[in-house]
């Protein structure tokens, strides 16, 4: 083949290869593009508290696979912790989570303009990062216990109009804490310690009062219910919060746990910035759920902080 014929082909295939591929595009743009409006507008109306609450999927059998202590894992609770940690980091509009059991609630300021409030892109990212976070830091806090299979979280978003609405929906979580915290630790002491079977143990909380549970664990195993670790009685808040991180007193913003209560008043005037104007409050060392130690979720984030000072 002389150069101008083969000259000529190649031009010839060029121009072919463009007018199908312009053709394509003409397609993508008008005869395919309307399939876009099929994808609905989600977004959030103004003006109202987002909450987004993931729950593990199946931790029944999680918590037995990876052998959590039972009625309480603190290692697994603290990992439920800092994965919390980590979504707050990442949305700065979440001015209050709470955690218990296998589930985090996210409450985001009513005024969050984050992702145009559409509410399936952040259901999905706090969703995705909680559960992320969660297998990422399973080394952190559980030391050597092998991860056995992906854990999943389902994700939800829920809307409260009023400051009402939303003190009533975590009141509601936390109380949920008390009533299953409770029987559990009943009825695992009645398993572990006093050798029934599990149906026995189930037959003899059968009907009983929190007054009969807590009368039962003291005569029965010298337990006072309220000396049981905080954090396992009212769950986690996690609050933004100034904290002292270093000896010349220094503050940094933080994301510091306390165990409150916050079905009272008290709670909601001690933290006023998070239903007055919000501005992160101060970290206060009367919050120390264990005396004069800081939580090991603190400690762990001035560590970093001191690790990132020194690098950079
Ligand atoms: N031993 C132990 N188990 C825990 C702990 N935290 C959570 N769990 C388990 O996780 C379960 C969480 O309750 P659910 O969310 O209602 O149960 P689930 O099996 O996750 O069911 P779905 O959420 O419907 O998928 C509890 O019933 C416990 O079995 C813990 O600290 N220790
Ligand atoms: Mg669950």
């Amino acid at each position: 083949m002389n150069l101008s014929i083969k000259l000529f082909n190649s031009l010839n295939l060029q121009l072919k290869t463009k007018r199908f591929l312009n053709i394509g595009i003409s397609m993508a743009c008008s005869r395919y593009e309307y399939v876009k409006d099929y994808e609905r507008d989600d977004s959030i109306l103004p003006n109202v508290w987002i909450v987004i609450r993931v729950d593990g999927k199946g931790f029944h059998k999680f918590s037995k696979v990876h052998d959590f202590e039972k009625p309480n894992d603190e290692k697994a609770l603290n990992l439920m912790n800092n994965a919390a940690q980590t979504v707050m980091e990442e949305f700065r509009d979440i001015i209050l989570s709470y955690g218990q059991s296998d589930e985090y609630s996210f409450v985001f300021r009513k005024e969050t303009n984050v992702f145009n409030r559409r509410s399936s892109k952040l259901l999905s990212y706090v969703t995705s990062l909680f559960t992320s976070s969660y297998v990422m830091n399973w080394p952190n806090w559980m030391g050597d216990k092998k991860l056995q299979y992906p854990p999943c979280f389902d994700g939800r978003v829920v809307l409260y109009p009023s400051d009402q609405n939303l003190r009533d929906y975590l009141s509601w979580r936390q109380a949920d804490v008390h009533i299953n915290n409770l029987y559990n630790t009943a009825f695992w002491n009645l398993v572990l310690k006093a050798g029934l079977t599990n149906q026995q143990a189930e037959a003899e909380l059968r009907g009983t009062f929190s007054a009969d549970k807590n009368e039962l664990l003291f005569s029965r195993f010298g337990i006072n219910y309220n000396d049981l670790p905080a954090m396992f009685r009212k769950g986690t808040i996690l609050l933004r919060k100034k904290v002292v991180v270093n000896k010349d007193n220094a503050k940094r913003q933080l994301i510091v746990p306390i165990h409150e209560d916050l079905i009272r008043e008290k709670f909601w005037k001690t933290h006023s910035e998070l239903l007055g104007k919000y501005k992160p409050g101060e970290y206060d060392d009367d919050e120390r759920p264990n005396g004069d130690k800081l939580p090991e979720l603190i400690s762990r984030q001035i560590a970093n902080i001191k690790l990132d000072d020194k690098e950079s």
